[in-house]
């Protein structure tokens, strides 16, 4: 009967479909493979920009690199996959990414499925058809029992509501949204707001081209150096016959990298130890450097030893006194904000060229038809980067107009903050899931391991469900209800909620509720979990 509602419900300009999939980067090229070449649904993924890739479609900015080392940034779930592809530096490159997922989706034959350079603008739930209908900004419509979002948490940019930017006469740009033809910085006046993740990579490269460069700081940031290199040929071989290991350790941590966090506390050890530990850290350089104690993001005391560390290499690095206190200056504990990883960022403001604003102590008042106004200075600019962040984790799922059942719209169901249940579904709208949701460990992970683990999942759950005639998944209210406590409670047990500031609480879109919003407690304990709730017959949800 079912069936026959949904067929009356499809009118000749719907297609029809057994899965729809909202994005073909990391995600929906996965979850593509997974549904057609696996379970041999007909699934179909909508995709707004010309190309694959996501993220790393849009990130073209100058220095945009991954912060994830290139052997554990990558599927894991094909050997032959795995050798195939060869990096070439420690850290791939955007452009390297990009390259490395356009290889999948020929690899696997994925284009054919793939509509792009059309955005989802809504998806609502047709309850007595069990089928989500999709529309699109061109007006195509389509409709399927499953909608599976791979939208990304990083996708929505964040461009400051700053008075006067439409009189800008030099170009401005959002680092998110960079122009494919790149940016010509030589002989320009660059000013540069924010100094994220983004903004460290960024500032950098752009100050080595430019004719002037000043960096707009609202908040100080830590960053540790990246020390990227060319891959041996020897690494190179041992990543590949040593996969199985790697992976092995990548999917046993908290975080999803290739590296264990280091089994000792910071009071273990003497203080001449640690200092030789964090000076070993800082010489190898990336995210490594949060592991070598395990307490350093639950204990304050023990995170102040590294705090400190890293302050007083950026005094030691920058020479102008007063750059320095601007830039030693935090206000937050170490890794409490996503910690950057730097290629001579520091180093940067030793250059002529460039020059630091505080504008927590003299605010941009407004943007002039040439440069940017505090409000004791003014500063002429030809170029404006906006490194502002993004409407990070609920943004590009609340952009797409959802409606559950009863009309229910995502925006209202999370007016007060996101809520969901492990971060893959919400109460009221069934068969959606949502990849790397709010509560789920997402943004404080490896983000390649976090896909895998929920495509899985979410690829298990529709073949067990179809190979019980079921049709229909929610998650229960009380299951969602009781994984926002547990959200809270894991966030609760960390330093993370110190960051008064952090996109990770929303806190840097004016009017966003303050939730903390992924899941801390850890990739190896949150997989477990989902592993355990999909054992006991999917407790939590309701399935039909
Ligand atoms: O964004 P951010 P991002 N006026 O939000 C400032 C991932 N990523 O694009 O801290 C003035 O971190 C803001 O200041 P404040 C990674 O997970 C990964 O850099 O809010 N300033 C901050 O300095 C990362 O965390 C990689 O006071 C304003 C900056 O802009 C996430 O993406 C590379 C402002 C925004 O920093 C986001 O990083 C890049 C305003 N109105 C990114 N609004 C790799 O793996 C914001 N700011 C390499």
């Amino acid at each position: 009967e079912d069936m026959a509602a949904a067929d009356r419900a499809v009118s000749g300009n719907v297609e029809r479909f057994d899965a729809l999939i909202i994005g073909a980067g990391f995600t929906g090229l996965y979850q593509l493979h997974s549904l057609r070449d696996r379970l041999g649904l007909n699934a179909q993924v909508l995709e707004v920009a010309d190309g694959v890739g996501g993220t790393w479609y849009w990130n073209r900015y100058p220095g945009a690199r991954c912060d994830s080392e290139s052997h554990s940034y990558c599927y894991y779930f094909s050997k032959e996959l795995l050798n195939e592809w060869e990096w070439s530096e420690r850290y791939p490159g955007q452009e390297e990414i990009r390259s490395y997922l356009n290889f999948v989706a020929d690899r696997f034959d994925l284009r054919k499925d793939i509509r792009l350079g059309d955005r989802v603008v809504s998806a609502r739930f047709d309850d007595a058809a069990t089928l989500w209908h999709v529309t699109t900004e061109a007006g195509k419509r389509y409709a399927a029992p499953f909608l599976i979002t791979g939208v990304g948490c990083l996708s929505s940019a964040n461009v400051p509501d700053i008075p006067g930017l439409e009189d800008f006469k030099g170009d401005w740009y959002h680092t998110g949204e960079w122009p494919h033809e790149g940016v010509d910085f030589s002989g320009k006046r660059v000013g540069q707001i924010g100094t994220g993740s983004t903004g460290i990579q960024a500032a950098p490269v752009i100050a080595a081209s430019a004719d002037h460069l000043t960096v707009f700081q609202r908040t100080a940031n830590y960053s540790i150096p990246a020390r990227n290199h060319p891959l041996s040929d020897a690494f190179k071989q041992y990543a590949r016959e040593h996969s199985d290991e790697i992976h092995k350790v990548m999917i046993s941590n908290p975080n999803g990298h290739p590296f264990s966090i280091e089994d000792r506390l910071v009071a273990s050890v003497s203080e001449e130890e640690r200092q030789a530990i964090y000076e070993e850290a800082w010489e190898k350089g990336g995210l490594r450097f949060r592991a070598v104690f395990k307490d350093l993001m639950v204990d304050k005391a023990a995170n102040d030893t590294a705090s400190d560390f890293i302050k007083s290499k950026i005094r030691e690095i920058v020479k102008d006194p007063k750059t320095a206190a601007l830039l030693s200056t935090l206000d937050h504990p170490f890794g409490t904000k996503r910690p950057p990883v730097d290629t001579e960022y520091f180093e940067t403001f030793n250059r002529d060229n460039v020059t630091l604003i505080d504008i927590k102590s003299d605010p941009i008042k407004r943007i002039t038809e040439t440069g940017i106004e505090t409000e004791n200075a003014r500063y002429d600019l030809d170029i404006i980067v906006f490194a502002t962040g993004f409407d990070a984790i609920t943004g590009p799922l609340l952009r797409i107009d959802i409606a559950g059942k009863d009309e229910l719209s995502l925006k209202d169901a999370w007016a007060a903050g996101p809520k969901t249940y492990l971060g893959l579904q919400v109460a009221g709208f069934p068969n959606l899931f949502t990849v790397t949701g709010p509560g789920s460990p997402s943004v404080l992970t490896n983000m390649p391991v976090s896909i895998e683990q929920h495509v899985d999942w979410i690829t298990d759950c529709i073949a067990k469900m179809r190979a019980n005639g079921q049709t229909r998944i929610e998650a229960t209210e009380k299951a969602a209800e009781d994984w926002v406590i547990e959200t809270n409670r894991a966030a609760e047990a960390t330093l993370l909620p110190l960051a008064n500031s952090s996109w990770y609480l929303g806190a840097n879109v004016p009017g966003k509720p303050r939730v903390f919003m992924p899941y801390a407690g850890g990739l190896q304990n949150y997989r477990a979990r989902c592993d355990a709730v999909a054992d006991a017959g999917y407790e939590g949800f309701v399935l039909s």
